[in-house]
Order: structure tokens, then sequence, then C-alpha cells
């Protein structure tokens, strides 16, 4: 299996640890390669594949790496024109009669979460039997492109394997990432995990969780993790037990997550300093309360103020991550957001631009919000182009304005992040993610500072 490559943050990719998990518990055998860090070049890649011979060769990708993963599809099937190829992860799954579309060189789309289906799939070509039925995948049938219905059926995260982290040189990774949940109950405009995973929260059994954190720990000497779920905060009584592991094991290692600004209090975000917690990011999105409703974010001004506050207090890092170019924006609006930016002492900021990832609302019906897309290259789906247009805060008004703010919030470059070419700004900056001057960089920086 293959992640191909994207610039931004190195992390691991974990939805192939746990596909990888499951293939190899049934006894087939299984590689992984992360292009992050393995780049090899094509004469060595083909000579890798001509080698080992894979008979099912499964590729991961997001919306802004897709085309990096048809490349591979294309390299693969021409070294290998009979093997089995296999595209799975949010683009895909979204978008699955689409990608086929795209390109002669995939055979199967494996729709939303992976680990039963794909499994299924493998085992099936292994033995020679018709996968022309099985739930969930997409796939071409004569000319014809077939869309499965999916079993809606979701794995329990406690039977999966936990990562073999042997599958990929973990000391490439500056921050291991451990996966605490999945699904979320929420709605935001630009995001579509709950229909990927569902609305109804997984969560893993927060012994389960430090049971990896404790082999992280002691086998393979990682000190920092980052903890991904869609809402890490969700369950408060989750956060403590979690917690409360942590210190009664005396494990020693410091970690950070991200989370909601509307389910943090005081008391536990001290639990979670006491447990070795140094970093909490915040999807804050925008500072004023009419844009927020628009985005289906369902979260206050005051709620913000006070879970940045409360983090502070109780002694950790704070970044937070931005929006802008949304529905309801105007100069008024983004000059509130700057001045909330000013008020709360966030020590970090991301400033991203609403894109309208396939599978979202503001993907299905941009109108609705007032808004319209005007680029379908999903090459420039990075967060950090401009990428759709607000009908009522055109691009003529909103590019003179985002540049004020950006000049007024005195963002400077984040090492680990590589230059991007603008094209919405006269001067291309030579940064891809805006940070606030002081910022320490990524959770490595951070770590080895402390
Ligand atoms: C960790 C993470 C990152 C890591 C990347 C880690 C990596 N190497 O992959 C970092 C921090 C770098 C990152 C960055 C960004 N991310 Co991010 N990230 C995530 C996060 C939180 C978890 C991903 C993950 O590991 N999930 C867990 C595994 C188990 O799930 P999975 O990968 O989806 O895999 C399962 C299925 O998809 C399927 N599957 C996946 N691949 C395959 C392959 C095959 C063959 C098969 C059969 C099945 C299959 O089976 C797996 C098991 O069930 C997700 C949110 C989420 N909950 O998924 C967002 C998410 C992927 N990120 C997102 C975004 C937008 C970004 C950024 C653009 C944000 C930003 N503004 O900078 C940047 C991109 C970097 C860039 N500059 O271009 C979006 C992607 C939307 C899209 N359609 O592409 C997501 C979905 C968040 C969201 N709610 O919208 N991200
Ligand atoms: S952005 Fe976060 S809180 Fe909002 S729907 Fe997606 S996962 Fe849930």
């Amino acid at each position: 299996m293959i992640s191909p490559p994207f610039r931004g943050l190195l992390r691991e990719p974990v939805g192939l640890y746990y596909l990888a998990g499951v293939l190899k518990a049934e006894g087939i055998s299984t590689t992984i390669m992360d292009f992050n860090i393995q780049q090899p070049i094509i004469k060595d890649f083909h000579k890798y594949l001509r080698k080992n011979r894979p008979k099912v060769i499964g590729v991961t990708s997001y919306t802004f790496n897709f085309s990096a993963a048809v490349k591979i599809l294309e390299e693969v099937r021409r070294c290998l024109p009979r093997s089995i190829t296999v595209l799975g992860g949010v683009h895909a799954s979204a978008l699955p009669g689409e990608v086929l579309r795209r390109t002669d060189a995939l055979d199967y789309v494996v729709i939303g979460e992976g680990e039963c289906t794909f499994l299924e799939l493998c085992r099936r070509v292994l033995n020679g039997e018709e996968v022309k039925d099985l739930q969930g995948i997409s796939l071409r049938d004569g000319g014809k492109i077939m869309i499965n219905p999916l079993s809606h059926r979701f794995v329990d995260l406690d039977e999966l394997p936990l990562p073999d982290r042997r599958m990929l040189p973990l000391e490439k990774y500056p921050v291991t990432s451990v996966q605490t949940s999945r699904g979320c109950p929420y709605s935001c405009i630009f995001c579509n995990i709950n229909q990927f995973y569902g609305r109804r929260i997984r969560l893993r059994d927060p012994k389960r969780v430090v049971d990896e954190c404790s082999i992280l720990v002691n086998k393979y000497n990682k000190d920092n993790i980052f903890f991904f779920g869609d809402a890490f905060t969700i369950n408060s009584d989750w956060v403590e037990e979690f917690c409360d592991e942590i210190i009664r094991r005396g494990l020693r290692f410091i970690w950070g997550c991200e989370t909601r600004v509307d389910n943090v209090s005081l008391s536990l975000l001290r639990k979670m300093s006491m447990a070795g917690c140094r970093e909490i990011q915040y999807g804050i999105d925008y500072g004023d309360e009419g844009v927020l409703k628009l985005l289906g974010k369902d979260i206050s001004v005051a709620e913000i103020s006070d879970a940045v506050r409360w983090a502070k207090e109780a002694g950790l890092f704070v970044g937070g991550f931005f929006i802008f170019n949304v529905p309801g924006e105007n100069e008024e609006t983004m000059e509130r957001t700057f001045n909330l930016i000013q008020k709360v002492p966030v020590d970090a900021i991301e400033v991203n631009l609403l894109t309208p990832y396939p599978g979202t609302p503001i993907w299905h019906r941009p109108g609705d919000f007032g808004m319209r897309i005007i680029n379908f290259d999903f090459d420039y789906y990075t967060t950090k182009r401009y990428v759709m247009e607000n009908l009522n805060f055109p691009r003529d008004r909103f590019i003179p304005a985002f540049r004020r703010l950006l000049r007024r919030l005195n963002l400077v470059p984040v090492p680990g992040y590589q230059p991007e070419i603008y094209d919405f700004l006269e001067r291309p900056p030579r940064i891809e993610v805006w940070r606030r001057r002081g910022f320490l960089g990524p959770l490595r920086s951070l770590f080895k500072a402390l």
C-alpha cells in the first residue's frame, strides 16, 4: 500500500497501518510505502514492483494529492499490467465514479472505512473469486461504472489490531500519531467526516489507547505523541479516564491534540496537562458569530475566549485554526476576527481559505451559502488557494482586505513547510502556512524546546 506525497507536516499514514493490520491478521503479506519519506525514483519503483510482484496495490489519497495518486497508479499499471489496483480514502470515497473515469490504471475504489471491504476484496482477488458484487466498492463493468452501496457497518475500533509501527521507519517522523476515535456528531459545512465515519462517535477504549502509547514510549522510545480523533475532548469522562490511566501507569511522554472550543473546561484541561498534554489546537475558524453560524460551527465567541484562556491557565501551548473567504464575510467581520485574534492569548494561528472538498455541504450546495466554486483543479485544494468566490464579498474586495489582514497579523514562515505560489496575490509570499511571530514551529520543535 502506498501513501502519495503532499506538501505539509510529516505524519504517518495511520489508515494504512489499520488496513495492513487486518490483512496481516488474515495471513495476507503486506507492506506500506510512504512516498513522503521514501521517495524512490521511477526506475527503482519499477524495480521494486518487478521484484516483489504484489497481486494487489492499494493507494490512499486525499483531495490535494489525488493527482500524485493517479501518477503512482499509472506507473504501477505500466510496470505490472496484471496487478489489481485499488484506491481508497476521503477523496475517492466522495467521488468514486469520477476517480475511476480519470484513469484506466485504477480497477477498484473502496468507499468509506476500509478495513472490512479491503480485506474481503483482497481475499476474493487472491482466491480468484468474483468481486463485482462486493458492497462498498466502485468498479468498471464493461464500459459502465458501478457503485455498489455501502453496508453501513462501522468497525469496532477496539477489535482492530494495534498499528504495527515497524512497517515504516518511525524515526523519520517528527511526531507519532495515534487515533482515539472515529465519527463526529457536528455538521461543519466544510467537512464530510460525519458522512464518512458516521455521526456517532466511536471512542476507543482509553486503556487500549494508553497501551498503544506505552508501546510507543517503551519499545520505540517515542516521547511525543499527537492524538487525533475528530473531537478529542467530546466526551469528558473518556478524557478523564484516559488521563488517569496515563498517570496511574506513570507513563511519561508529552502530547498534543486537536479539539473544539465548546467541549473543554478548566478542570479537564488541568487534568490533561497533568497527564503530559503540552499543546492543544482549537478549530476556532472565525471571530463573528453570524459567520460561525453559517459555517455550521455551533460555537460562540465567548466559548472561544474561555477555551483559550483556560488552556493557557492550564499551562498549554494553544494553536488556533482560522478560515477566511467564508459565507457572510465582509470587511467588518474580518475586523472582528482580527480583534479576536489580538484579544485571545493564542500562541500560534494557522490561516486557511475555505475549500470545497468533495462530499461536503459547501461542495454540493455552494449557492445555498452565497458561494461559487471557480476552480475545480484539485491540485489547488490545499486550503491556501482561492478556489471559491463569495458572491457578496467578491474577489476584488476580499483579496485587498485579506492581504491587509495578513500584514497586520504579522505572520511568518513555519519551518517544515515548502513555499507555494499563491495565484491570487500580486506578489507570491514565501510561505504556505502563516503563523504568528513567536510560534515555535510544529510540535517537534515545541517538544525539543521544552
Ligand atoms: C492526520 C491528518 C493530517 C496529517 C496527514 C497525515 C498523513 N500522512 O496522512 C497532516 C497534519 C499532515 C494533515 C494535513 C492536512 N490535512 Co489532514 N487530516 C488528518 C486527519 C485528522 C486524520 C487522517 C487519518 O489518518 N485518519 C485515520 C485513518 C484511519 O483514516 P483514513 O486515512 O481516512 O483511512 C481509512 C479510510 O479512508 C480508508 N482508506 C484510506 N486509504 C485507503 C487506501 C486503500 C487502498 C483502501 C482500500 C482504503 C483506504 O481505510 C482507512 C481505514 O478505515 C483527517 C481527519 C480524519 N478524521 O480522517 C484530516 C484530513 C484528512 N485533512 C484534511 C485537510 C484539509 C488537511 C490540510 C489541507 C489542512 C490544512 N489546512 O493545512 C493539510 C494538508 C497538507 C497540505 N499542505 O496539503 C481533510 C482532507 C479533506 C480532503 N478531502 O482531502 C481531512 C479529512 C479533515 C477534514 N475534516 O476535512 N492532515
Ligand atoms: S470539522 Fe471537526 S467538528 Fe466539524 S464536522 Fe468535521 S470533524 Fe466534526
